[in-house]
């Protein structure tokens, strides 16, 4: 990823679906005016999802996934529709190709009966419109586009109506500038230690800061020794004080109580809209009993920083929290088990890879079979006995807390 790049997860996620040889890849380098995939007349080709990150006027910043046929057949058919069906689980929008001389089949109706399912927006697009005898009467439904990505026909309009499709998604959400006033001062904590990427910050301290930038205010980031100086330097009570979850036990106690504490976690879950779920799923850790497995899902493979906080750090704080002989299950990457049944709790990385959509996804899966879900920070504050006060700033949420 460039520095000047959007993140993934901020992207709109644009899906190609349909049954194989209809043209979806065909249709994906039409669109993007890329070879991004690779197109034959042999069913089949696209094996693996195709994802490239890239601007699409006049949608923007997005992701573009090709899929493998729906229609699949046999053992390496089923494992990649069911790969398929992961990819939905991240789309925001998904466009349903469909070979026009073929027309609509079973497999067209339970991909839009998918579409429906996941509450996706979704788009019909007729291909191969150059093969059809002249004068044909298309038998369609309102709203699809009719395109040719050999000739490029349509193509314009079909970027237009996604376009369209991309820019209704719902209001805008915000990190942290609805709890702050123009000229405010928040301060940051973020704790530089060998876990700490060489150089830089991590995403979610690039968009908060980036968010105080957007209300007008003002961010003092701090690593956590400094933190009692600099309040005491600063001259004035900060709206805010927004902390790395790891470092809540030294901060919390040199943050006087009348100044707002949170942690990035919080308003990452919140921009997510995970915040109510994960809060009281975290009360779950205290009902852990002996030999209860607690699932630890990473949406990323890669970073080390969550890795060790993952696969070491809360392994080691819930076992002393609860006294608890726990057994502990990984999972990374887009790998999320369908199966909940043998987890007691779920607990997730803040999820900076993943797209809202897919976190939710995630979070639901849970919801429906009964488990609780929630994420390292929150966890993390919750055995540090300081999440009811890292919600005070949401009061219908600290409300339920204490009941
Ligand atoms: N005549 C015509 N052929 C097309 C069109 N789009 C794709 N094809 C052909 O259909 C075949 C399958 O295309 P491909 O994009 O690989 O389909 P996919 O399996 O859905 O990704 C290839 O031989 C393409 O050249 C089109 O608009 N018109
Ligand atoms: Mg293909």
């Amino acid at each position: 990823m460039s520095l000047n790049a959007t993140p993934s997860a901020e992207r709109v996620h644009i899906g190609f679906f349909g049954r194989r040889n209809a043209g979806k890849s065909s249709v994906v380098n039409a669109v993007t005016g890329q070879e991004l995939a690779v197109v034959s007349d042999v069913k089949g080709t696209t094996t693996d999802p195709v994802s490239k990150a890239m601007e699409l006027l006049p949608i923007g910043p997005v992701v573009i996934i090709d899929t493998p046929g729906i229609d699949d057949e046999g053992t390496l058919g089923e494992l990649r529709v069911r790969k398929t069906k992961q990819v939905l689980n991240k789309t925001d929008v998904a466009i349903l190709v469909i070979d026009s001389t073929a027309g609509r089949t079973e497999a067209e109706e339970e991909l839009i009966a998918l579409f429906k399912a996941k509450e996706i927006p979704y788009l019909i697009v007729y291909n191969k419109c150059d093969l059809l005898p002249p004068g044909t009467e298309l038998q369609m439904e309102a709203g699809a586009c009719v395109v040719s990505a050999v000739n490029k026909t349509g193509i314009q309009e079909l970027k237009e109506a996604i376009g369209r499709l991309a820019s209704a998604g719902g209001p805008e959400t915000c990190i942290v500038r609805d709890l702050i006033q123009p000229n405010d001062f928040v301060v940051l904590v973020v704790p530089i230690d060998s876990a700490a990427p060489k150089g830089r910050l991590i995403l979610p301290q690039q968009q908060t800061i980036r968010d105080i930038l957007e209300a007008g205010a003002v961010s003092v980031v701090t690593r956590d020794h400094e933190l009692k100086e600099t309040l005491e330097r600063l001259g004035t009570k900060p709206a805010m004080v927004i902390t790395d979850s790891q470092v809540f036990g030294k901060v919390a106690p040199v943050t006087p109580l009348d100044i707002p504490l949170t942690s990035f976690s919080i308003l990452m879950a919140r921009y997510k809209g995970q915040l109510e779920g994960a809060v009281l799923g975290a009360a779950a850790i205290d009902k852990l009993q002996d030999g209860d497995t607690v699932l630890i899902s990473e949406g990323c493979t890669h970073h080390r920083q969550c890795d060790d906080i993952g696969s070491v750090k809360i392994p080691n704080w819930l076992k002393k929290h609860t006294g608890k002989d726990l057994n502990f299950v990984f999972s990374s990457g887009v790998e999320f088990p369908d199966d909940l049944s043998p987890y007691q709790l779920i607990i997730h990385c803040g999820g900076c890879m993943l797209n809202e959509r897919e976190m939710k996804y995630r979070q639901k899966c849970a919801a429906d079979q009964n488990k609780p879900f929630t994420n390292y920070g929150i966890a993390i504050a919750h055995m540090q006995g300081i999440l009811k006060r890292s919600v005070e700033i949401f009061p219908d949420l600290a409300a339920k807390l204490n009941v």
